[in-house]
């Protein structure tokens, strides 16, 4: 029996090894006890899949909310040439609760549970021409039967795919990099995560006990992986650092990293209450130049009504933040991470909640995601959408408009607590304060009437959405997001000289093109600091004009910022700049690792090519001269 595994990945460029058609080809090969003889064709694993010459029996297509339209398109493809070829679908984007997806595609079968044995008992089922009716399967032909939970799989005692399909995974590492690619690696120790957060859909295996591969399977993979030269290792647990050996894997990769010389970066999605493995982890990634951009601390929202709403009350923010002072200590690049869109969320609240970020010192970075309405998540639950009055729009989305296909998908846009209009509110302000704060347009400012007079970071930046010049820039952006949501416009990119972009730079660049008209406005008074904490936004924030080398001040905003950004998150204290005639300099290198040479950021183009393309977790120091503020 022919087998075709198709599991499209996100990125053209950045290319994750065939792991699921591994797992199902190992489990079959090692794990299952009946005889069963499989011919596997090379699987597709690419951006664009193209379905092979040769002919095939089983099609089992691996469905991801990036994927799943071009999956769908293959069968249609496969039923074309073949209409006896029989077609599995699984994954998170399968729909599980309902039948939706036998009207969208040519598709016999769906899974809903983990793949590994029931695709086994699927292919022998096949051939040998018995029942296909199996626990974990919901056939076309028997789409009303009972969705029963299956056991979840003995993980300690499954085979390495990637020890069993060493000679083919590091034949296609070695093609990945030879055609100019990123060779990246989906790296799983265990499955399953306590909690049940209501917009997650974690590999269906969330409010589940956590289940562990072989401590040292794990680390021979880890030995093994490592010679392929990977340049991204993804963990794909919910929650790392949970066991105390999550530390030993980090401290293998770091080394191994080390030893082999490779440019190897890994990033996982940490362990929510307990952050002392999280810590030395980080530490330990960071010691060995393997966290390319910025680990994420995933908060959601910040306001506890909002978060019991979501079911997240359990995972205690300020718990998490007390334990992650000592990776902000090690300077550890973090980005906090927030929700837009949560059932209980109101204008007032949003604001507040990335004021907090701010208050927790994530001044670099941070990350805002939609709430994305996944099939099989609790949100989506009909109960739940009822309970919370949940609306949403269909769109299409990617991260970022260069070099991505878009791809169709739900978002929440109302709930009992806010209006369509409000969730175009604030999608606006979030935008709007990513380009103040985090491209830097007022950070330092913010900054000093935070922590030097009695204003609060909602104030201050309420007062900058209101000047003339800034709404000038906001309008476009604020009818694009009304449009977005409430009638045709299909995204929220916003166009700039020809250049389609996220509107948060499209706002950052609109203020540098006016920048003088902004900063004659701002008239706010921040007593004797006023016109020199304005100089310096002005000398430290990067623009086209890259001629500036050195300004003096009557007050040295170096130490007090230095001071600032050490201190942990969520402190209040009053600090004042002090009073001591200052030079500052500009070496025109921005970046988190100066990086970026701003001599060659002359216009428009060139700012958007060297910096803006950055996506979030990558933008620390990205837009301010860092060297101002050291001798
Ligand atoms: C790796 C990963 C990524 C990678 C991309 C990987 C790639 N191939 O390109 C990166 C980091 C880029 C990524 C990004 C995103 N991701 Co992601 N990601 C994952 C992760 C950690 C692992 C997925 C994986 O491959 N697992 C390994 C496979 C073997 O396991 P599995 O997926 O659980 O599949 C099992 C079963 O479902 C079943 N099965 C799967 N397919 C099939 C097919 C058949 C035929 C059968 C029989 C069975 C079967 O068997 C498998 C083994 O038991 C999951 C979380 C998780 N651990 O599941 C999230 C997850 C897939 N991501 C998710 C999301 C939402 C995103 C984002 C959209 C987040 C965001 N809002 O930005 C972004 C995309 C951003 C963008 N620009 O659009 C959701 C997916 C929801 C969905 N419906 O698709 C998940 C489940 C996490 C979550 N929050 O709930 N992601
Ligand atoms: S968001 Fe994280 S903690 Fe919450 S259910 Fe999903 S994987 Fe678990």
């Amino acid at each position: 029996m022919k087998v075709l595994v198709s599991n499209p990945c996100l990125h053209p460029q950045s290319i994750y090894l065939p792991y699921f058609w591994a797992r199902l080809k190992t489990y079959i090969d090692l794990d299952y006890e009946k005889e069963l003889s499989v011919n596997w064709l090379e699987p597709l694993f690419f951006h664009d899949p193209v379905l092979p010459d040769e002919p095939f029996d089983v099609l089992a297509l691996s469905c991801y909310v990036w994927n799943y339209e071009k999956q769908y398109e293959l069968a249609k493809q496969a039923k074309k040439i073949n209409p006896n070829i029989f077609i599995i679908a699984g994954g998170p984007q399968v729909p599980i609760h309902d039948n939706s997806i036998f009207e969208q595609a040519p598709i016999d079968a769906i899974c809903i549970t983990e793949g590994e044995r029931i695709f086994a008992e699927l292919l022998y089922a096949l051939d040998n021409d018995s029942d296909k009716d199996i626990q974990g399967i919901i056939l076309r032909t028997n789409p009303n039967k009972k969705r029963d939970s299956v056991p979840k799989l003995e993980l300690q005692q499954l085979a390495s795919p990637w020890l069993h399909c060493a000679k083919e995974m590091e034949n296609f590492a070695n093609k990945i990099h030879k055609d100019g690619k990123r060779v990246n690696i989906m790296f799983e120790t265990n499955r399953g995560c306590p909690y049940k957060c209501a917009f997650c859909d974690w590999g269906m295996a969330t409010n589940s006990k956590i289940k562990r591969f072989s401590h040292n399977m794990l680390l021979d993979e880890i030995n093994l992986i490592m010679t392929w030269s990977p340049d991204f290792i993804f963990v794909a647990d919910a929650n790392y650092g949970i066991f105390k050996e999550d530390l030993l894997y980090m401290q293998k990769f770091a080394q191994l990293k080390l030893e082999l010389e490779t440019n190897t970066n890994l990033a996982f999605c940490a362990a929510k209450n307990n952050k002392v493995v999280v810590n030395q982890s980080y530490k330990v990634l960071h010691d060995a130049k393997m966290i390319p951009g910025a680990m994420q601390i995933g908060f959601q929202h910040t306001d506890e009504q909002i978060l019991k709403i979501m079911d997240r009350d359990n995972i205690k923010t300020s718990k998490s933040l007390e334990e992650m002072k000592e990776s902000y200590k090690h300077g550890i690049p973090l980005v906090g991470v927030l929700i837009l869109g949560n059932p209980g969320d109101t204008v007032d609240k949003w604001k507040s909640a990335m004021c907090d970020l701010l208050r927790m010192q994530f001044h670099e970075d941070m990350r805002i995601h939609d709430f994305m309405l996944l099939p099989n998540a609790p949100a989506a639950e009909p109960e739940y959408m009822d309970k919370y009055k949940l609306g949403y729009i269909e769109k299409f989305y990617n991260e970022s408009t260069h070099n991505r296909t878009f791809y169709k998908t739900k978002f929440l846009c109302e709930s009992f607590s806010y209006t369509r209009q409000d969730y175009a509110e604030m999608q606006l302000y979030s935008v709007f304060l990513q380009a103040c704060h985090i491209f830097s347009v007022f950070k330092f400012i913010s900054i000093l009437a935070h922590y030097s007079t009695d204003m609060s970071y909602e104030d201050f930046y309420d007062y900058v959405m209101n000047l003339n010049s800034v709404q000038k820039i906001l309008e476009p952006v604020r009818q694009k997001f009304n449009s977005f949501v409430h009638s045709e416009e299909q995204n929220k990119f916003m166009e700039y000289d020809g250049i389609l972009m996220n509107a948060e730079n499209y706002i950052f660049v609109k203020m540098l093109d006016n920048i003088e008209e902004i900063f004659n406005e701002f008239n706010l008074d921040l007593g004797i600091y006023t016109d020199d904490i304005l100089q310096f936004q002005k000398f430290i924030l990067l623009t086209y004009d890259n001629k500036k080398t050195e300004l003096t001040l009557n007050f040295d905003f170096k130490k007090y910022f230095l001071d600032i950004f050490d201190l942990p998150p969520n402190t209040k204290i009053k600090i004042l700049p002090q009073q001591t005639t200052t030079k500052y300099h500009v070496d025109n290198k921005v970046g988190l690792y100066r990086d970026i040479n701003t001599n060659r950021v002359t216009d428009f183009e060139s700012l958007y090519d060297r910096v803006l393309k950055r996506a979030p977790n990558f933008r620390h120091k990205s837009t301010y001269y860092s060297s101002v503020l050291e001798d």
